[in-house]
């Protein structure tokens, strides 16, 4: 029966988050679950979600800074907090934190602790090798390499494999500096 007081607009919006969240939840999941059954090999999957990841992570990265109005970061450990903080929360709608810093503030790990890509999801044991959430590495690469930074991202930590927590390590390899695209004459 239908309620005999409509919901207020907040109480709507709620809702059609949710339900958009879990819509997009589903269809990752569905994504996945087509590259297992087309690609076979779980490495074979991981390197795909990685490559469709960097596609994405390309493209994302000036909508980012449009929405964003984030400016240069003035090192690395700022841009690893603007990934953190700004960048996971716009597009996964969750913050991760920082940690684990090496000594030369080129290495970090994002943590995620509550992550909506894995909701409703449990690997069977065919697909030990498999992360699951490898399209993010590859976002968090693709886009960082459009600002100029050469990154390597490893899983450390994997909730569907039994840890704790989701750790991204993010490593700096190489940073281009951007050339004046004018001549001093
Ligand atoms: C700069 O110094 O040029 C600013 C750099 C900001 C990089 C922010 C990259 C955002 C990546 C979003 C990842 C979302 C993953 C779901």
């Amino acid at each position: 029966m239908a309620p005999a007081v409509p919901r207020s607009g907040d109480a709507i919006f709620a809702n059609v988050e949710r339900v958009n969240a879990e819509l997009f939840t589903l269809t990752y999941g569905a994504i996945v679950r087509q590259l297992l059954t087309d690609l076979e090999e779980v490495e074979e999957v991981n390197k795909q979600l990685d490559q469709m990841g960097y596609n994405i992570g390309i493209r994302l990265i000036d909508e980012f800074l449009a929405k964003s109005n984030v400016t240069r970061c003035v090192d690395f450990r700022e841009t690893a907090e603007v990934i953190a903080k700004v960048g996971f929360k716009m597009f996964l709608g969750v913050t991760a934190s920082v940690t684990n810093w090496d000594n030369e503030g080129t290495c970090c790990s994002l943590i995620l602790e509550d992550n909506p890509l894995v909701d409703f999801v449990e690997l069977p044991d065919t697909c030990q090798g498999l992360y699951y959430c490898n399209i993010l590495s590859g976002v968090v690469r693709g886009a960082l390499e459009m600002v100029s930074m050469k990154t390597e991202i490893t899983w450390i930590r994997d909730m569907l494999r039994g840890d704790d927590a989701f750790e991204l390590q993010v490593k700096l390899l190489k940073q281009v500096p951007e050339e004046y695209p004018y001549k001093d004459d």
